[in-house]
């Protein structure tokens, strides 16, 4: 995780000026709202993915936990992103825009702090590594429940809301596995602890409705990706025995792409290898994120 500017507050600032005080109001509640975008080399140089979609979800999140307005506007901030991923001469990286209270007094008024805003970039391998991107990844359904849409929000990426997954996702990888299913608080399946997850079953694609979900980006796509390649994708409540008799599961985020996966809780996806559908959308993934696809342009937004 290393740059050479992070833009904070309208400007660019060397990596280690890009300080906040330990006295920061978000430090303490976990008032921070943030987003995950990647920007691909493509043939016609560095490209960001959904940009304007990625800042448009940052903002929904951040009205969502009920700041009363954005201290800079999306045509400002997606500006931004691409200055930043150009001030560090990156061709390839992820980009972590971050809202933080910054400061005012410590106590629970929303409204007594005063938010900041930074954008970071680092160059960033899938989340669940190399290895389970190529042969897949082993996952558990964890005993943690899902947030509840009327406890925290599982539409907007609250900083808070993680610690939710980060208790999930160590006690998955102390167990030995790599990633954690969440079940929602109706105990069906949710979402991983930073991923959305689908499953196939006889030739369809099933995956939860964003009720209790993040609307992940990238599952937007592969579905768009499903549809193009006439497989049929129904949104709808999956149990966790569902995943069991799976033929394949895969999973999907910014940060860990397409992942997929060969085991849950013991029991074997499929031939417990990748299966073709996940296969296809891979390579779709792939050639999207190559410049190959004709959603390339569409999606693309360049940074020179
Ligand atoms: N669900 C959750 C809970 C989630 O955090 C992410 C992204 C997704 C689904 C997929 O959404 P999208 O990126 O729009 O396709 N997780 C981000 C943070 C991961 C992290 O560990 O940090 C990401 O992938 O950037």
């Amino acid at each position: 995780m290393k740059s050479d500017y992070i833009w904070m507050n309208g400007k660019l600032v060397p990596f280690k000026e890009a300080q906040v005080h330990v006295l920061a109001p978000g430090l303490h509640y976990g008032l921070g709202v943030f987003e995950g975008i990647r920007c691909y080399d493509t043939p016609q140089g560095p490209a960001v993915f959904r940009l304007r979609e990625h800042i448009d979800r940052f903002e929904d999140s951040v009205l969502a936990l009920g700041l009363l307005e954005m201290p800079y506007s999306v045509d400002e901030l997606v500006i931004a992103v691409k200055e930043t991923v150009r001030a560090n001469g990156f061709r390839s990286c992820y980009i972590r825009p971050l809202l933080y209270m910054e400061n005012g007094p410590l106590g629970l008024n929303l409204d007594a702090h005063h938010a900041g805003i930074s954008i970071s970039a680092w160059e960033w391998a899938s989340l669940l590594g190399d290895e389970g991107v190529q042969n897949g990844v082993r996952l558990m359904v964890s005993s943690f429940t899902r947030l509840h849409p009327n406890v925290n929000l599982t539409k907007a990426k609250v900083s808070g809301n993680y610690v939710n997954s980060v208790m999930a996702k160590t006690l998955a990888v102390r167990l030995g596995f790599d990633e954690a299913v969440m079940l929602d608080p109706n105990g069906l399946v949710a979402e991983c602890t930073g991923e959305n997850l689908f499953l196939v079953r006889k030739g369809k694609i099933h995956t939860p409705s964003t009720a209790t979900i993040l609307e992940g980006i990238t599952r937007d796509a592969l579905i768009t990706l499903a549809c193009d390649a006439g497989i049929e994708v129904n949104e709808s409540p999956i149990s966790r025995d569902q995943l069991y008799i799976a033929d394949e599961i895969f999973v999907c985020g910014t940060a860990a792409e397409v992942v997929p996966v060969t085991e849950v809780d013991f029991r074997k996806i499929g031939t417990g290898k990748i299966g073709p559908v996940t296969s296809h959308l891979q390579q779709a993934f792939q050639a999207v994120i190559l410049g190959e696809n004709h959603h390339s342009d569409e999606w693309f937004d360049l940074v020179n």
